[in-house]
């Protein structure tokens, strides 16, 4: 399944972008959850005009620089109201390596084990503290509670899972660390 060609379109259901704006929306906030490369984008714009579900027009920039800013078309709109209210089944759990040595914890000795957690344990902190910043630095932009129709709530929403997700992980960090430190098996 293309999920960039329903990113590209999200995108563009709030106004017209050129390739430009878009690989910078990537980067800046979109990308922390669902990365793309400049060298997918553009092949998917071209596939998506081609398709009817954006179009573009050119701007001259200055006396030589032309740019395309693209928009999305009415059946670009169709398409993207499909797939956002589409029903999908829980996708199969997102690889983690970590879980892979977790799972073979047996074959280390203790205390390597703990510096592996303890290591992981302080990574997911500081990636806690980044979000949790993120947050702040979201609600104080919002001004007021973010609700159902602020321009935000998606990026509140993707936010506090993230949160919770990190938070979730160093708290079960913190209970196997607690396990190899009080069992003397
Ligand atoms: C953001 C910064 C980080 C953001 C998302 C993330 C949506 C991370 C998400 C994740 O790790 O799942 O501004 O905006």
């Amino acid at each position: 399944m293309r999920v960039l060609k329903y990113a590209i379109l999200g995108l563009l259901d709030h106004g017209s972008l050129s390739g430009y704006d878009m690989t910078s929306r990537f980067k800046a906030e979109l990308g922390q959850f669902w990365s793309a490369k400049h060298s997918q984008i553009y092949p998917e714009l071209k596939k998506l005009t081609d398709e009817g579900f954006i179009e573009y027009e050119t701007v001259i920039q200055g006396s030589k620089l032309e740019k395309k800013m693209y928009s999305i078309t009415e059946a670009g709109k169709r398409e993207l109201h499909g797939w956002l209210t589409e029903f999908k089944p829980v996708p199969d759990t997102v690889k983690d390596e970590f879980m892979l040595k977790a799972y073979f914890i047996s074959s280390m000795e203790r205390d390597e084990a703990k510096r592996l957690f303890a290591d992981q344990l302080q990574k997911r902190e500081e990636k806690a503290v980044f979000l949790k910043n993120k947050l702040e630095e979201l609600k104080r932009e919002a001004g007021e509670s973010i609700t159902f129709r602020s321009p935000h709530f998606g990026h509140y929403l993707v936010l506090t899972r993230a949160l919770e997700r990190e938070n979730g992980y160093c708290s079960w960090l913190e209970k196997a660390l607690l396990l190899m430190e009080n069992d003397r098996s």
